[in-house]
């Protein structure tokens, strides 16, 4: 007798199998940020019992109000907790740690301007904050070695493509030499070193994603698209470094935290996984297509001097993320006309955060620009 199923004609599943028991409980650091708070907010809608602790310090770029979706939703409130503290903060972190499966860092100092004006904090948090981060891990480790705990917890560490430095052409691999050239990379640099040596010296389970430019809801208007948005909402001049001609490849920012989330589960001890977006152009482009949803005139466009050291270009190549089996789900044109919508409907969002602490960074960054900037053409 034959079989009588049909054949089953799915492609077998790249993924190699899920690395974290059923249910698990994640520590995400900086999970009040830009891209943390979306991964947040997608984990706990998936509504499948993941627990989340979001240990974060609320630094000028951490916000409350991005995880309000979860409060106003019991079931999602009632597997969540929120401490307010600091990466680096040791007695903070360990009992954190002890009580989970997974530790997500996303915090960090994130403004590549700021840390050329400050880089201490950067310093402090991507490298201090990391270390201190894997040795509760390798104490965590040596209770599961001691038959106290089943599993020591896996680390995701959230880093960037601007560790390769500046791309002249072709695409970054994962084994490429890592070249930073800001302070702001430098440190994402050196964190990641550390992870990796956790790794190899103490066995520590660790992996590594390298997001490309990312872009959507809740994003700080201190980065250029929404900086960009909101500026132009209130027809304020659009201070375009330079030529305006250096790439970067965006990436919308619910499939940069689904990648995140994929290779938490998927990756592999010890790898590290680009994360690229769809959409390598030009800044210029960029501008000149936020402008059209927006419905105003490039005439807002100045060109200003240019960031010092300033990356020409970044690109990776994707191909082993791919086969670990993640797809980016949106395409670069629907994800800026969803994120100007949500910027023209969120104004008290970022009017709140353009106050303030705000107009004094404003104006360190941009007033001498803007006094000598000149048409951008
Ligand atoms: P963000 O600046 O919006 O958020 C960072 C969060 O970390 C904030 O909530 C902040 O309060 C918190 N934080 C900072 N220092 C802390 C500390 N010492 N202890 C605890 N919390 C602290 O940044 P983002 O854009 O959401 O980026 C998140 C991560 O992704 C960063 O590690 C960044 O380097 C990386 N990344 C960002 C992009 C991008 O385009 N935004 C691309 C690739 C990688
Ligand atoms: O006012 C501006 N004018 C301008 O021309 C700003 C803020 C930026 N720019 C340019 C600089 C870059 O070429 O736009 C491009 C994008 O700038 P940012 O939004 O500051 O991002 P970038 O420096 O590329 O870094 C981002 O991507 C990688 C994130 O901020 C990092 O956290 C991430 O690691």
């Amino acid at each position: 007798m034959g079989d009588p199923r049909p054949p089953d004609r799915r492609p077998p599943d790249p993924r190699p199998p899920d690395r974290l028991p059923a249910r698990p409980h994640l520590l995400v650091t900086g999970g009040a940020g830009f891209i943390g708070s979306a991964y947040v907010r997608d984990v706990l809608a998936r509504d499948d019992g993941i627990r989340i602790t979001v240990l974060d310090k609320l630094t000028y770029a951490g916000n409350e109000a991005n995880l309000g979706a979860i409060a106003a939703d019991p079931h999602q409130a009632a597997r969540f907790r929120f401490v307010r503290g600091d990466i680096a903060d040791a007695a903070v972190v360990g009992p954190l740690v002890a009580d989970a499966d997974a530790v997500v860092n996303f915090a960090a100092e994130s403004h590549v301007d700021r840390s050329i004006l400050d880089p201490e904090a950067f310093l402090v948090t991507g490298v201090i904050g990391v270390h201190v981060l894997l040795e509760a891990i390798r104490a965590e480790a040596s209770r599961a070695a001691a038959g106290e705990r089943a599993a020591s917890p896996r680390y995701l560490q959230v880093s960037t493509d601007e560790v390769y430095g500046s791309v002249e052409a072709g695409h970054s691999k994962e084994g490429d030499r890592l070249d930073p050239r800001s302070p702001y990379s430098a440190a994402k640099a050196a964190g990641e070193l550390l992870v990796q040596s956790y790794h190899v010296t103490h066995g520590t389970d660790t992996v590594v994603t390298r997001g490309s430019n990312t872009y959507g809801p809740f994003h700080h208007p201190e980065k250029l698209i929404p900086l960009f948005v909101t500026n132009a909402l209130d027809d304020l001049p659009l201070p375009l470094y330079g030529d305006g001609m250096q790439h970067r490849d965006w990436l919308y920012v619910s499939d940069h935290a689904g990648a995140i989330d994929h290779v938490l589960h998927h990756g592999l001890p010890g790898e590290t996984y680009n994360v690229p977006g769809d959409a390598e152009l030009p800044n210029r482009e960029v501008v000149t297509r936020l402008l059209e949803h927006l419905g105003k005139p490039w005439s807002l466009v100045r060109r200003v001097e240019d960031r010092p050291g300033h990356d020409r270009r970044y690109a990776m190549d994707g191909s082993k993320l791919a086969a670990l089996g993640w797809r980016n789900r949106i395409a670069f044109d629907e994800g800026l006309a969803s994120t100007v919508e949500w910027f023209r409907a969120n104004e008290a969002w970022w009017r709140a955060i353009k106050s303030g602490d705000w107009t004094a960074y404003y104006e360190r960054q941009y007033g001498a620009r803007l006094a000598g900037s000149t048409e951008a053409g």
